[in-house]
């Protein structure tokens, strides 16, 4: 697809299709504070089965629902453990402490896969009456910052395995599990077994308008609609939304697999420009992180430049850039992405 502008930003700026805008057009719906829509209903049982969980909670954002998780699994006062460049702890606001009085204690871990070792050095020990507890173990697959790199069971079995010996609840944050699943070639229920509480979205790759959802025990998912509403996430007819969603779960999955693939050529072309730093066997799914040297100066100017040439990306940090592959990309757009670097690059 040829497009006026080609948008690597994110997977979030995916258009709904035209079955999603039907399916939005003609969804039954009613009150879900009154538990009333069909629709949602739908979706929340089966996001659940997809998961392998007892029940789903459909949430307007990724946010809330790894929020509201870390809210019922956590009492005020205590901490959660995660990765250091974790979407909980960077890109949440705080929210964790501004919402629900807990404090992070991130581990920095090389392609988001924290070690058994690491995470144990965190947990505060039980027999020490003067220090805070420990509460939650949160990870996140695909890691979306350690360049959409994919966490696989060998590194969560020890991390799960550990903090039941510890009495840890445990969060996924499963924005992009489907992203995960399809390069593993493995089911998401198979990378959700075991965690007390998911959180997945059908608003990246996937294409829905709007909406997450997080699956978990009924019981989790019971205290998760009282937090959900708490937080101001009680809907009302929005199986308007969640048909969209429902579309999204049901066709979308098997297409991943072109986003990592064109995922992958758009950094073998950007590996070869010079003076720009990336690792292409590090590129699993459809995200592409790499670092400018020399040059070419600050992010912001190259996306600046990107931007004059009709392609957006993302400044990461100072020298990094992040771009998103997803429905709404295709090979020409790649194409015109590498060949705006060149130019760049060669300071046309
Ligand atoms: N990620 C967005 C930005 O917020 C960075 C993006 O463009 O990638 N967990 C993960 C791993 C995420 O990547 C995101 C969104 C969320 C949670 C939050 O989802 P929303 O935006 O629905 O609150």
């Amino acid at each position: 697809m040829t497009t006026l502008v080609s948008d690597f930003r994110s997977d979030t700026v995916t258009k709904p299709t035209a079955k999603m805008r039907r399916a939005m057009a003609e969804a039954e719906v009613g009150d879900d504070v009154y538990g009333e829509d069909p629709t949602v209903r739908r979706l929340e049982e089966r996001t659940a089965e997809v998961l392998g969980k007892e029940a789903a909670l459909f949430v307007p954002t990724g946010s809330m629902g790894n929020q509201l998780s870390l809210r019922v699994h956590a009492r005020s006062g205590t901490e959660v453990i995660l990765e250091g460049r974790s979407h909980i702890f960077h890109y949440e606001m705080a929210g964790m402490a501004a919402l629900s009085g807990l404090l992070p204690r991130p581990v920095d871990a090389p392609r988001g896969r924290m070690t058994k070792e690491q995470v144990a050095a965190w947990i505060r020990p039980e027999t020490v009456y003067y220090l805070p507890r420990t509460s939650v173990l949160a990870l996140e697959n695909t890691h979306n910052f350690a360049g959409g790199a994919v966490v696989p069971r060998s590194v969560i079995d020890p991390l799960l395995a550990l903090a039941a010996e510890k009495g840890l609840r445990t969060h996924l944050d499963g924005a992009r599990l489907w992203n995960a699943a399809a390069a593993l070639g493995v089911s998401e229920a198979s990378l959700a077994a075991g965690f007390d509480s998911v959180m997945t979205c059908f608003s990246k790759g996937l294409r829905a308008p709007v909406g997450s959802a997080v699956a978990g025990s009924k019981a989790f998912i019971a205290e998760a609609r009282r937090v959900r509403k708490l937080f101001g996430g009680g809907m009302r007819q929005s199986g308007v939304i969640a048909a969209a969603a429902l579309v999204a779960l049901e066709d979308e999955r098997q297409r991943l697999p072109e986003d990592h693939v064109r995922a992958k050529k758009l950094a073998e072309g950007l590996a070869g420009i010079s003076g720009i730093s990336l690792d292409v066997m590090a590129v699993e799914t459809n995200i592409v992180f790499f670092f400018l040297e020399g040059e070419w100066g600050d992010s912001a100017a190259v996306t600046a430049k990107l931007k004059s040439r009709g392609v957006l990306a993302g400044a990461a940090a100072a020298n990094s850039i992040r771009m998103v592959t997803h429905a709404d990309v295709g090979d020409a757009d790649v194409d015109r992405a590498l060949r705006a670097f060149s130019e760049i690059a060669k300071g046309h």
